[in-house]
């Protein structure tokens, strides 16, 4: 029997999605799943007929494979990725290659990546995006691991990613080890945070301006259209869902869906990597409270009996507000993705992954969740300018802030008048407004507190035109501390 070109093991949602796609650019495929009856079913349902190998033990399915073998695991991340590699050992040999395409943790990537190394085989930590749908029609793959390894599959993810408006493949090779799927884990938390900043404005229309769900559809829809700055496929399926009738009623889904928010945890890993490496992302982190606040509906309820606010009806302005609206999701949308971007510049550094960030950008414009006109821009930035040291610099969106920075603050002011919370758009606001700030006058605060209480040292500045930090003739900064307990309050310089 003719041997499969690559196996996929899990037949999930994604897994057996992704089977049918490879099929269907012509590669033979061959299936595996911990519960055979899930093979079976699929066998004999959306594989009936297809050039889809199912088989019912591990070995049957590794022999199945031609060599060098390409065995992709579309399997929960965590236990279950290590089980079925340490079951996989058994059969495959030097050179061979296993794909983990679930959503795992960039730190176990690297672990497997090292472990597999020794023994000859080659691993490959992936990013698909894109859902159902996407696995199915075309994602976006953002692949980490040795060269080598991504070269025994360049063609075949070539050949069933998602291609951009022009042409281009949704995929390219990321770098070693981890950085594929650190690469994903941010790509969510962007996500996360876009969602969260249309969800903002939602409420704002609905509760600020006294929007209905299909006033609101119509808004964003012209906000998605060609050539708007925020057309995007997550404004899309928001405008779409604005005018959806819960099924068999006459009430707007919108009206009656829960305010509950749910989570798988990449969004939350984001962050977490953030803190470890000092990368600042609030908007990405409020989207993550925001979603934790929501999960608990009884505390709210609760709450709302005691603490109320006066709502300002601020529908007069409507005309107005709309347009001030669209520029101030722009805006935070930059800032949002410099945060998310700042933080790839920072692991890239601390892991040597060599991030191209013009080309990751690139990969993202089609076949995932956060494809957006928008992606186009940033990539031309950083083409232009490899080393960005923030996408806020970005002469294109630096022109754009600068002349439209009111009108995030505007939103704020109207959203926060109108009882409509703005946790992520107050964190892309003051993200920029921090990171455009020579001086914190805050953390000054706070750096004469910290040596108050606990002896841990300042900086000086020249003064409040002159921003500049003192430092010796070797060029590092001078740190001193103020004798707080001592008559007179001398300072001395910090010497180590
Ligand atoms: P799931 O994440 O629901 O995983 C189901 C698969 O994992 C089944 O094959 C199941 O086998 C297997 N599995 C489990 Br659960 N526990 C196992 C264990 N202890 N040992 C061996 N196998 C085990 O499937 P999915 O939604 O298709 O997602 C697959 C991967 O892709 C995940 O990492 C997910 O995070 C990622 N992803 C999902 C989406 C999406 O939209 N769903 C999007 C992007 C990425 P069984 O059938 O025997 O229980």
């Amino acid at each position: 029997m003719k041997k499969s070109y690559v196996g996929v093991i899990g037949v999930e949602v994604m897994g057996r999605n992704l089977a049918l796609n490879m099929e269907s650019r012509g590669y033979q495929v061959s299936v595996f799943n911990r519960t055979g009856e899930k093979t079976k079913v699929f066998m004999e349902g959306d594989a009936k007929g297809k050039n889809i190998v199912g088989t019912y033990e591990l070995k049957e399915f590794v022999d199945s494979l031609e060599s060098p073998k390409r065995v992709m695991l579309m399997v929960k991340e965590g236990k279950p990725v290590d089980e079925f590699i340490e079951k996989l050992l058994q059969f495959l040999k030097k050179g061979d290659l296993i794909i983990d395409g679930g959503n795992s943790f960039f730190k176990d990537t690297i672990r497997r990546n090292t472990y597999l190394n020794e023994k000859g085989v080659m691993f490959i930590g992936t990013g698909v995006s894109g859902g159902e749908e996407g696995a199915l029609k075309g994602p976006a793959i953002m692949p980490g691991g040795q060269k080598e390894a991504y070269l025994l599959v360049e063609k075949l993810f070539k050949d069933i990613c998602a291609k951009a408006y022009d042409g281009e493949a949704c995929v390219d090779y990321i770098g070693p080890d981890g950085a594929g799927h650190f690469v994903k884990t941010t790509h969510n938390g962007i996500e996360y945070g876009d969602m969260q900043l249309i969800g903002e404005v939602v409420w704002f229309f609905k509760n600020a301006l006294q929007m209905t769900g299909e006033e609101i559809a119509e808004v964003l829809k012209k906000w998605n259209a060609k050539d708007d700055i925020l057309r995007s496929y997550l404004i899309e399926i928001a405008a779409d869902s604005m005018k959806e009738k819960r099924h068999g009623t006459n009430d707007f889904l919108v009206d009656k869906v829960a305010d509950i928010t749910r989570m798988k945890g990449t969004g939350t890993w984001t962050v977490g990597s953030a803190l470890e490496l000092l990368v600042p992302v609030p908007t990405i982190a409020a989207s993550i409270f925001a979603r934790e606040m929501s999960q608990d509906k009884d505390l709210r309820l609760e709450v709302s009996k005691v603490l109320k606010f006066p709502k300002k009806d601020f529908s007069k302005e409507k005309k107005e507000l709309i347009e001030i609206a669209h520029d101030a999701l722009y805006i935070a949308k930059i800032s949002s993705y410099a945060q998310g971007m700042a933080l790839l510049q920072a692991a890239s550094k601390k892991y040597d992954f060599k991030l191209n960030y013009g080309k990751i950008a690139k990969g993202w414009r089609e076949g995932c969740i956060i494809r957006a006109q928008f992606l186009d821009d940033i990539t031309k930035e950083y083409e232009k300018n490899p080393e960005l040291p923030n996408l806020l610099m970005a002469p294109k969106f630096a022109k754009f802030v600068n002349e439209n920075i009111t009108k995030l603050t505007r939103f704020i002011e109207v959203a926060h008048q109108a009882a409509v919370p703005a946790l992520a758009m107050t964190g892309a606001f003051n993200y920029i407004l921090q990171l455009a700030s020579p001086i914190m006058i805050s953390a000054q605060v706070s750096a004469l507190q910290r040596d108050f209480f606990g002896a841990h040292g300042y900086f000086i500045v020249g003064g409040p035109k002159n921003p500049e930090i003192e430092k010796n003739k070797e060029g590092k900064m001078r740190e001193f501390h103020t004798e707080w307990m001592l008559p007179g309050r001398p300072e001395r310089e910090i010497t180590k």
